[in-house]
């Protein structure tokens, strides 16, 4: 049986690939390893039964063989472990695409969902227009320095990585930000990500699922 995810049944993000089931898709892919997906509405997404799978009431989720992951980092780690393609086999160097794994996840990222937070809700705040350069300074910091370290190299460490898979769909959040324009290499970066035959089905895969979403009213 194919593994199964779960993912928004009409994203927010309306196809642009940037709800985190995507980079669940674009790493089975990578592996080769064919899916299904559960579709779930922000109703659904709160309830008791997919609770169970994701106790914060979100998506992904990933199910196969009785095994159920939350946490999108987990579940493309899981994939990363269980397959060939997305991890070295040398072990230091394994740990080291770990490491970038959560280099994105947990440095680089947060930075930019507190600025995409208040993006989104706290524009009505007093405080938002003194608030906004200092969020968007932090994630600057994180830019320079993922920058200089990656230098004009493809990737952070040697070959693609789930590292770099995932390293790729968090700099993406920033979109037309302007904030990456300081740094051609980045932008390159994600472009070559973004280029890879297995990125390019799993986000035709989850523009799909948001065009049939909307036809249907
Ligand atoms: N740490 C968890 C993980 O990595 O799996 C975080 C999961 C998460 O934030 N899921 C979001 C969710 O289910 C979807 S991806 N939200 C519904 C809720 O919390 O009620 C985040 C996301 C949502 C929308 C956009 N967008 O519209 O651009 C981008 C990213």
């Amino acid at each position: 049986m194919p593994p199964v995810i779960t993912a928004f049944e009409k994203s927010p993000d309306r196809g642009r690939g940037l709800a985190r089931d995507m980079r669940v898709r674009w790493a089975l892919e990578e592996v080769g390893r064919p899916y299904d997906v559960r579709l779930v509405s922000f109703t659904k997404m709160k309830q008791s039964e997919h609770r169970a799978r994701q106790p914060f009431g979100q998506i992904p989720t990933y199910e196969e063989d009785g095994l159920t992951l939350f946490e999108s980092g987990s579940i493309v780690l899981h994939i990363a472990e269980s397959h060939a393609g997305l991890l070295p086999e040398d072990a230091q160097a394994r740990a080291r695409a770990v490491t970038w794994m959560f280099a994105a996840l947990n440095t680089v990222e947060p930075p930019i969902v507190e600025w995409e937070t208040a993006t989104y809700f706290e524009r009505e705040r007093p405080w938002y227009r003194e608030r906004l350069p200092i969020l968007e300074d932090r994630i600057r910091n994180r830019l320079d320095v993922l920058s200089a370290r990656l230098g004009d190299v493809e990737w952070f460490d040697g070959a693609f990585s789930a590292g770099d898979l995932l390293m790729v769909t968090v700099l993406r959040r920033l979109g037309s930000s302007g904030i990456l324009e300081a740094h051609p290499n980045l932008s390159a970066y994600i472009a070559r990500g973004e280029a890879r035959p297995a990125y390019q089905r799993a986000f035709a895969a989850q523009l799909a699922v948001f065009l049939a979403a909307s036809e249907g009213g």
